[in-house]
């Protein structure tokens, strides 16, 4: 047993007959049982992870993952696709009134498929492309020189100011030297909202399409509970297993003009068949995330974040930008003299899931790094509030000021037994 796991109770083992997977292949069976058992007694504090629902899980492990469906509803190249045909229309009509988009593509596999297609129809190969730098809160997928979207586009990137909040005078200058024929605004550790109409006239100004992706605060804009880009940008992406808390996977939004060369840039520019069993989860997910009370949860999610940000600060830590407008916390480390590898590391030994993280012009290496990515939807989705938000507050700060991980494990395993999966 390693360090930092204990026994638990094991509520799931009721006597029940073996199931199918037990039987035939006890060694994929007992990962995944140590997986539910990772997630029931971890507390899941990475901003991009949160925990579907039963609904969600049950359409994504359905028999429709043995159908092939490439094409779109009702112009497929297989027959026997009238399920796929319903479930896809049935995703995207939920998408496009969750969001109130013109267009949805729900076939892209994730975030960074999506992001290809979306740059690939904007800009076309090879097209000059703008997008927020990986280490100012960016993402790999907006021009980074690692991933495809920095080989094969030409791109440049626009950093943060020194408060770690994005300059759109900073912005046009890149825009201005690079003249793309796509701009990106969104991020992956970026704290606070997007002024969207401020990027669109930037892109106006320069004939650049807009591209927002949405992949972290999703859910929140889908409650409304911060501002959105649909109907401001030309192409919204996104993940659809974030805040928006179904299954994994990506989704396109688009303005009715660009709806077509979105189309194709996904099947067949970027994929081949479509993962059915995957849109089922998002249908269900976007049914669920159409119900009143996931405006309340998104609520929740956010007024945790915004208290945690609070807690930590009372407590003497920074926190990049001063606080938060959406789920995540950025803690800049460099004050307490730790680096963000350590306290992930102590983290896990106590139960708590978290993800180191450069801060805007971080000294350290990404494997190492000066901060420390929070997030509050899963924990949400848990049930947590107040007063379980300052109690997890504690156990971090304590981790971060070098307290022995064991001496909180008690704490965190509490809270997981008092707060189940869903
Ligand atoms: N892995 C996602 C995140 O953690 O934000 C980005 O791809």
């Amino acid at each position: 047993m390693r360090r930092g796991e204990r026994k638990v109770r094991h509520v799931s083992h009721v006597e029940t007959p073996p199931s199918p997977l037990q039987t035939q292949d006890a060694e994929v069976h007992a990962w995944l049982q140590r997986e539910d058992r990772r997630q029931a007694n971890t507390l899941t504090m990475i901003a991009s992870e949160n925990h579907c629902s039963a609904a969600v899980r049950e359409a994504c492990g359905s028999r429709i993952t043995d159908k092939y469906a490439e094409g779109y509803p009702n112009r497929r190249y297989y027959g026997g696709c009238e399920a796929a045909d319903g479930i896809e229309e049935l995703a995207r009509q939920r998408a496009m009134q969750l969001f109130g988009a013109e267009d949805a593509n729900v076939q892209p596999h994730s975030g960074t498929t999506a992001n290809l297609a979306a740059l690939t129809a904007l800009a076309g190969p090879g097209g000059r492309i703008v997008g927020m730098a990986l280490k100012a809160g960016g993402h790999l997928s907006h021009g980074h020189d690692r991933s495809h979207s920095g080989m094969l586009f030409s791109a440049k990137q626009y950093g943060v100011d020194g408060s770690g909040r994005i300059d759109l005078d900073d912005v046009r200058k890149v825009v201005r030297e690079h003249q793309p024929k796509v701009l990106i605004a969104g991020g992956s550790s970026y704290a606070r909202n997007i002024d969207y109409a401020g990027f669109a006239e930037i892109a106006r100004e320069f004939g650049a399409h807009l591209m927002a992706d949405i992949a972290h605060p999703a859910g929140l804009v889908a409650a409304g509970v911060v501002p959105s880009p649909v109907g401001i940008a030309d192409v919204v992406t996104m993940t659809t297993h974030k805040t928006l808390r179904g299954p994994r996977g990506g989704m396109i939004l688009a303005k009715a003009e660009a709806a077509k060369a979105i189309r194709s840039a996904v099947f067949p520019g970027a994929q081949g068949g479509p993962l059915v069993q995957q849109i089922a989860g998002k249908a269900v997910a976007f049914g669920e995330a159409l119900r009143p009370e996931f405006k309340t949860y998104q609520q929740r999610v956010k007024d945790n974040a915004n208290w945690l940000a609070e807690c930590l600060i009372e407590a003497g830590l920074d926190i990049v930008t001063g606080g938060t407008d959406n789920h995540i916390v950025l803690v800049d480390l460099r004050k307490a003299d730790v680096t963000g590898a350590e306290v992930e590391e102590r983290a896990l030994a106590a139960g708590l899931a978290v993800n180191k993280n450069a801060i805007p012009d971080d000294p350290r290496p990404p494997m190492v790094t000066s901060g420390l990515r929070l997030g509050t939807p899963a924990v949400t989705t848990r049930g947590f509030g107040h007063d379980e938000i300052q109690a997890v507050a504690r156990v971090i700060v304590g981790l971060v000021r070098g307290g022995d991980p064991d001496s909180f494990r008690a704490t965190v395993q509490q809270l997981c037994e008092a707060y189940p999966l869903p």
